[in-house]
């Protein structure tokens, strides 16, 4: 890709270049500026494209994998997204994971580890739960909860609880591109619940409030594990009473770890926003991959100038670097998008940035 621009490669072809590159490619090397202009962008350039997936078409496929997988047999029983741009690598955006992962009562998926971190937002079901280095919290539609790098975790449906189906999210994808990656079957298949049930819940939830002096936590990632949808739910609209949030994100929370006020693990991040009756925001972008998943309501977002109608449920991806703008298609409800990102991986390496849209009051012209 040869560009006219002084500071880029622009060098013409030659049969004796030629012969020159067959020469260096036998010595497992090769001239910079043959590729200099694609290894070195002006700005980014994700392959991944902008995709939505609806719930309604992907929820009976999720349901049908019950009759013909057991979770013994598959590990996890796990349904995941792809990016059409990104055949092949796993990935449903940038080097992020999702799936949905469907259990059914009195089922449970075996105990593991690995250096990637994970995170789980359920989407519908009732009682399943999921077991933390030992601390076993129960999970329903709305709940957040996290699974960091290291540590044991593993899940299920207690037999009261009604077949469930959760999100998963993983850097695992990351984590291989920089070949860091560990994996460990735990010596049980089940771990034993060492505490209370949601003992870290009880302690570390509270408003505003954090144990004093004895029980510091050190560990680099949130001790609350699980966020229950129903105080999430109240946080925003308490906080939508008291400020319009902001005109690119609506109101926007961040699930923070309480001990730091940071991000709740150290590469994936997760937020969640409401939208008001009417609500439209406005454009901006910004680097790091989104994973978005509609919580509550229905509405449609605009990302590079095209435009995906969302309802509940539905899974939709905004690559790195593009324009996106949200907007609640209901004048009255408020609608509230749950996502999780590699925001903080973006923050600790130096490489966020962040632009807003000028032109047109903020919004994108659609494309047609
Ligand atoms: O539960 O840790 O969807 O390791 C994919 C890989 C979930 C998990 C997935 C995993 C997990």
């Amino acid at each position: 890709m040869r560009e006219d621009v002084l500071g880029r490669a622009n060098v013409e072809d030659s049969p004796e270049l030629d012969r020159y590159y067959n020469e260096l490619g036998q010595q497992e090397s090769y001239a910079l500026w043959t590729v200099a202009n694609s290894i070195e962008p002006w700005q980014p350039k994700p392959s991944s494209l902008p995709q939505l997936w609806s719930y309604q078409a992907m929820r009976p496929l999720v349901l049908k994998a019950l009759d013909l997988v057991s979770p013994e047999k598959a590990g996890r029983r796990v349904i995941a997204l792809e990016n059409p741009g990104r055949k092949g690598t796993s990935a449903c955006v940038g080097w992020l994971y999702t799936g949905l992962q469907v259990m059914k009562p009195g089922e449970s998926a075996s105990a593991h580890s690995h250096a990637s971190s994970a995170l789980r937002f359920i989407i519908e079901g009732k009682n399943a739960y999921t077991v933390v280095d030992g601390h076993k919290m129960d999970l329903n539609a709305g709940d957040f909860v996290i699974t960091p790098n290291g540590t044991w975790h593993d899940h299920g449906v207690e037999a009261s609880g009604e077949t469930t189906i959760w999100q998963d999210g993983l850097d695992m994808l990351m984590v291989n591109q920089l070949d860091a990656n560990f994996y460990a079957v735990h010596p049980e298949t089940v771990q034993k619940s060492n505490y209370p049930l949601n003992d870290t819940a009880q302690v570390f939830g509270g408003p505003g409030l954090l144990p004093a002096g004895g029980e510091a936590w050190s560990k680099p990632y949130s001790p609350l594990f699980k966020y229950e949808w129903g105080r999430t739910y109240e946080t925003l609209t308490r906080a939508a009473q008291a400020t319009d949030g902001s005109p690119y994100d609506g109101i926007m929370m961040q699930y923070v770890n309480p001990a730091t006020g940071g991000p709740v693990m150290k590469t994936l991040g997760a937020h969640i926003q409401l939208l008001r009756g009417g609500e439209r925001t406005k454009a901006h972008r910004h680097t790091g991959s989104i994973v978005y998943t509609v919580a509550k309501g229905k509405g449609y977002s605009i990302i590079e100038g095209k435009r995906y109608d969302w309802n509940k449920s539905d899974i939709f991806v905004v690559p790195s670097w593009a324009w996106h703008e949200h907007a609640n298609a209901s004048e009255r409800d408020d609608a509230v998008l749950f996502s999780f990102s590699d925001l903080p991986s973006m923050q600790a390496l130096g490489l966020y940035r962040e632009e807003t849209f000028a032109d047109n009051d903020g919004h994108q012209k659609l494309a047609h």
